[in-house]
């Protein structure tokens, strides 16, 4: 591995600079993104084509120091193996023609096999690693169970998910159900994603912050520490670090430390220095600048970074980041200023 900061940071050991990735690095603000995608015809074809999902994720590293790069998919991977019918209508977000809304709906829900329906990822996996040749750590990953029932009883994106919640309170055995096969068919794709060559795996728990404390614990937290159980119960997986974000959870972030994950991913609600005191002495940290400060001047961007830096104090176990995903707006020059500020403001002598 040539370079293998984002990794040391991960196991908190010592870094000659604060390593730096940003959620959706490969995606719509860049224009080569654009023309592969188009080259693809859509976003799913882009996702089955290993190498034209290879291409995209390499990318952003052509263009701006990164120290990671993150697989080229998507979260709703396992509900389209499950049988639900993933499609993007031209401009708008994903949807499935078969939701699940009933008993009968969560009955015939398996496990996908990671090697079967959804070799193509595993096959993405294997085409990344070989074509980064060291040069920075593979990242794998998946969307928490609360997360994916989100979309998969909504049947769409949503800003409130009321039918999943509607779920929880009517039917909470039917959710439990629903969130036990989801649960263990992430562990497994995240397994086969290691196995494959990812050298980190992330948790996207997106929505976990939709829920009450009590609710979160028992319907998101709960089923995120099965996971991680899981995994570092596995000899192959045990040390492949493990970051969970679930956004918008801040109350959570000691019990989401507990679970035996090696990182937390942070919102930008929350000052990295807080963060760090209630569960530095545990985790990493990964997060967490508001995506919206991208579009400030280069000059504000490089301060923000260092406020970052300086929130986080000094020490290791951080992993410079947004807070959450990269918008299509951005200007690509407004990244490039990001990732330099953070390693020329981050860097031991
Ligand atoms: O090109 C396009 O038009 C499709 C846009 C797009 C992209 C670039 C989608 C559809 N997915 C992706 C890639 C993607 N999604 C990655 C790639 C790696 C990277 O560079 O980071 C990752 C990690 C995801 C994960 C993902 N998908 C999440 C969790 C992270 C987050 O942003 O909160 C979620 C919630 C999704 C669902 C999804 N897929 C796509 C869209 C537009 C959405 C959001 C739908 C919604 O709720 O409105």
């Amino acid at each position: 591995m040539q370079n293998d900061r984002f990794l040391r940071a991960l196991r908190r050991e010592p870094v000659d600079a604060t390593p730096v990735w940003l959620m959706r690095q490969a995606g719509r603000y860049l224009p080569e993104y654009r023309a592969t995608r188009a080259k693809a015809g859509s976003f799913m074809a882009l996702c089955t084509n290993p190498e034209l999902a290879c291409e995209v994720t390499l990318q952003p590293l052509e263009r701006f120091a990164l120290d990671a790069a993150i697989l080229f998919s998507d979260i709703l991977t396992i509900p389209d193996a499950m049988g639900l019918g993933l499609h993007f209508a031209d401009g708008e977000g994903p949807k499935f023609r078969n939701p699940v809304r009933s008993e009968a709906d969560v009955a015939r829900l398996g496990v996908p096999d990671p090697e079967g329906e959804l070799r193509y990822v595993m096959d993405a996996v294997r085409t990344i690693r070989a074509a980064l040749g060291g040069r920075v750590p593979l990242i794998g990953f998946s969307g928490s169970p609360w997360t994916l029932a989100c979309y998969m009883v909504e049947g769409e994106g949503s800003s409130n998910f009321a039918r999943p919640k509607s779920m929880l309170w009517n039917e909470p055995a039917l959710m439990h159900r629903l969130l036990d096969t989801v649960a263990r068919s992430v562990s497994t794709y995240l397994a086969a994603q290691a196995a494959a060559g990812a050298q980190a795996l992330m948790v996207f728990d997106t929505w976990g912050g939709l829920l009450a404390p009590a609710q979160f614990r028992e319907f998101s937290l709960r089923y995120l520490a099965q996971i991680a159980a899981t995994l570092k119960a596995d000899a192959a997986t045990r040390d492949v670090p493990l970051i969970l974000f679930s956004k918008g959870a801040n109350g959570h972030l000691e019990a989401l430390a507990a679970t035996g994950c090696d990182a937390l991913g942070v919102d930008w609600t929350i000052s990295l220095g807080d963060a760090r005191a209630r569960v530095g002495g545990k985790v990493a940290l990964q997060g967490n600048l508001d995506p919206a400060a991208l579009h400030a001047s280069p000059e504000a961007i490089e301060a923000e970074v260092g406020a970052a830096l300086a929130s986080y104090g000094d020490g290791p176990g951080h992993v410079f980041n947004l807070g959450h995903g990269i918008t299509p707006d951005v200007r690509p020059e407004r990244v490039a200023a990001l990732v330099d500020a953070v390693h020329r403001l981050s860097a031991r002598g």
